[in-house]
């Protein structure tokens, strides 16, 4: 399927009079941050726009400029939307409850960086050269001529940021760094954003740290790390799934590391957060198990038991590691 261009999207927008913005169930900072971003540019073209999420923001993320205008999708009413669009989401399901008020509206537009996108909606703009759709949102705005306020460039910091682990991996090149000056010279408040993203952890999260690292075992002489989770590690910290958003990395950055997952016992199942380095691509074990993300990033939710699914779960990596994997 051919895709679309963001000046189709543009001429979407501008023809619509309400719109409906959504992003993916459990949003992380490219979700949010790119969310935030579109809201504002709609808004300043003179729409009006509503957010629309299944969860809630997570905490971390609630400092950030218009989170507290997102809705949640139960207890939305109104006619449907004239346009609906979807950021950061590869398909239907990441959209959770949110997918009903989306195909409601007159027009389904999405934008998305993701490699594993199934083209959902009507216009589909899916830049997988982009490290976050943080990118995709800025270079829509730069096509419309939009002067980037200062809360446009938090949010879009935040996208960018997170997506690229803080500028460490992804598609990092020098357009990235030639936007970043662009925030940059429209006020982004940097230090102060950057410490509330990348430094600060909650207690929540901080415990069920500890507990992860309790668990870490090297596998296949080192090169595969696994870490897991229980329900009661949980229920100990008073935490939840959001708070285990980087864990996963502290089993990859060892020496000698090339992948490692993260098993967390959540009411949904289990859930694997994987990661590695290059050349391996985590992202066809998670295709495989029916969840997705990118090769390096990727994840999915496997029912069962903790044990069996981790069991499921190291021999496909080490079937990877090894140059065994079948699809
Ligand atoms: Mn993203």
């Amino acid at each position: 399927m051919t895709d679309h261009t963001l000046k189709d999207i543009l001429t979407a927008v501008d023809s619509a009079g309400t719109l409906l913005l959504t992003t993916h169930i459990q949003p992380d900072g490219d979700a949010i941050g790119s969310l935030l971003t579109l809201y504002e540019f709609v808004v300043s073209r003179g729409k009006k726009a509503r957010m629309v999420l299944q969860d809630p923001v997570p905490e971390n993320l609630r400092f950030l400029p218009y989170a507290d205008c997102i809705l949640p999708v139960s207890g939305l009413d109104g006619p449907a939307d004239d346009l609906a669009i979807s950021v950061d989401a590869s398909d239907v399901d990441r959209l959770g409850e949110a997918a009903a008020p989306f195909f409601k509206a007159g027009q389904t537009v999405q934008m998305d960086h993701h490699r594993t996108n199934t083209r959902f909606a009507a216009t589909n703009v899916v830049r997988e050269e982009a490290s976050s759709s943080g990118v995709v949102i800025y270079e829509l705005l730069k096509l419309a001529g939009t002067d980037i306020t200062q809360t446009m460039a938090t949010n879009l910091y935040t996208a960018v940021s997170t997506d690229t682990g803080n500028f460490c991996f992804g598609y990092l090149n020098d357009e990235l760094f030639e936007q970043m000056a662009v925030l940059m010279r429209a006020g982004l408040p940097i230090v102060e954003t950057a410490r509330r993203l990348h430094l600060m952890h909650s207690r929540e999260q901080v415990l069920l740290l500890g507990r992860a690292l309790r668990s870490l075992t090297f596998l296949e002489d080192g090169q595969l790390t696994m870490m897991q989770l229980t329900a009661d590690d949980f229920k100990d910290c008073n935490a939840t799934g959001e708070h285990t958003e980087r864990t996963v990395n502290y089993a990859l950055n060892i020496p000698g590391v090339q992948m490692c997952f993260l098993a967390s016992e959540l009411p949904e199942g289990i859930k694997f957060s994987l990661r590695c380095l290059a050349p391996y691509d985590v992202s066809q074990v998670a295709s495989f198990f029916g969840g997705g993300g990118h090769a390096l990033a990727a994840g999915c939710t496997l029912q069962g038991t903790l044990e069996d699914s981790v069991d499921r779960m190291r021999r496909a990596l080490t079937g990877l590691l090894n140059g065994q994997w079948r699809l």
